[in-house]
């Protein structure tokens, strides 16, 4: 059986990981929407460095919950026929031990040079401006996928969808596309889907079934069912 599962934040957050969009989802007053998008970088670059870095140092202080854990061993399981397309920029689905994993919105331990395009592996600061490992030059941003940019992976993730038999959403709002709209894709091409989150989401009336709780407690209870334990 193939299976594609896209997670959210919502996955991340019993590991103490905000969320953008639930209660806590304000970062120093702002909106997601007022930081995750290339304009706001070209008119504060500070700001949004600022946030990043935040989120990059706290990554250190952060771990793995059982859900993460839930996933790593479904991979064990099925092998190549399980694909985890998440959203998140954490690093916690490979700290948990899962390698089939897609980050369509990018990841905090990369940057991107603006001048040669390159692409590197970032865990310091980059609000003071360091140069590009490649080329040199002082103009390192965040690899993240900010709104109005084309998510990374889009190929292999709509490749997947059309030969998966069961697509499972775990954590996040369903209110961001590309990723809100894979439910439909995948329905269309014949597969089963389940919505795994805390609450309604965005999308919730689009899938066969929903289960409401915590992704800690839901997620392992799932693969636990799905592998006949
Ligand atoms: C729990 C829980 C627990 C909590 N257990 N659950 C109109 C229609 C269609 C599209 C558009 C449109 N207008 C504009 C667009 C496009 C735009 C878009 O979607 N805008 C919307 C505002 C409408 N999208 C884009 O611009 C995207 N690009 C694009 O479309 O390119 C065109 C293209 C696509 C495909 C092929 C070719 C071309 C880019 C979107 C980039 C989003 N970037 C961000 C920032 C990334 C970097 C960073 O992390 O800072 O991605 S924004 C932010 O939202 C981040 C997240 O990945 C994303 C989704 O958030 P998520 O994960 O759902 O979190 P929350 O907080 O919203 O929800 C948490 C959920 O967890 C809740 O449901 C809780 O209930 C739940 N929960 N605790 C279980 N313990």
């Amino acid at each position: 059986m193939k299976v594609v599962v896209l997670t959210g934040a919502g996955i991340s957050a019993e590991s103490g990981v905000p969320t953008f969009r639930d209660a806590d989802g304000l970062w120093e007053g702002h909106h997601v929407e007022d930081v995750a998008t290339p304009e706001a970088y070209d008119a504060q670059p500070f700001v949004v460095h600022r946030f990043y870095d935040a989120r990059r140092k706290a990554l250190a202080a952060v771990a793995p919950n059982p859900a993460h854990h839930a996933l790593a061993r479904l991979e064990e399981a099925l092998g190549d026929d399980l694909l985890v397309v998440t959203q998140n920029i954490d690093d916690l689905h490979e700290r948990a031990g899962s390698s089939r994993v897609l980050h369509m919105h990018g990841e905090l331990l990369s940057a991107v040079c603006r001048a040669c395009r390159s692409r590197s592996r970032w865990e310091r600061d980059l609000a003071d401006l360091p140069p590009c490992p490649r080329c040199g030059t002082p103009d390192l941003r965040p690899d993240v996928v900010w709104f109005g940019e084309i998510p990374y992976e889009m190929d292999r993730i709509y490749l997947a969808l059309e030969s998966a038999d069961l697509f499972v959403s775990i954590g996040t709002s369903g209110a961001v596309y590309p990723a809100a709209g894979f439910v439909q894709q995948a329905a269309a091409y014949g597969a089963r889907t389940l919505e795994l989150n805390l609450q309604v989401s965005e999308v919730t009336t689009l899938f066969d079934e929903t289960r409401h709780g915590r992704a800690g407690e839901l997620v392992p209870a799932w693969v636990e069912e799905l592998l006949g334990r």
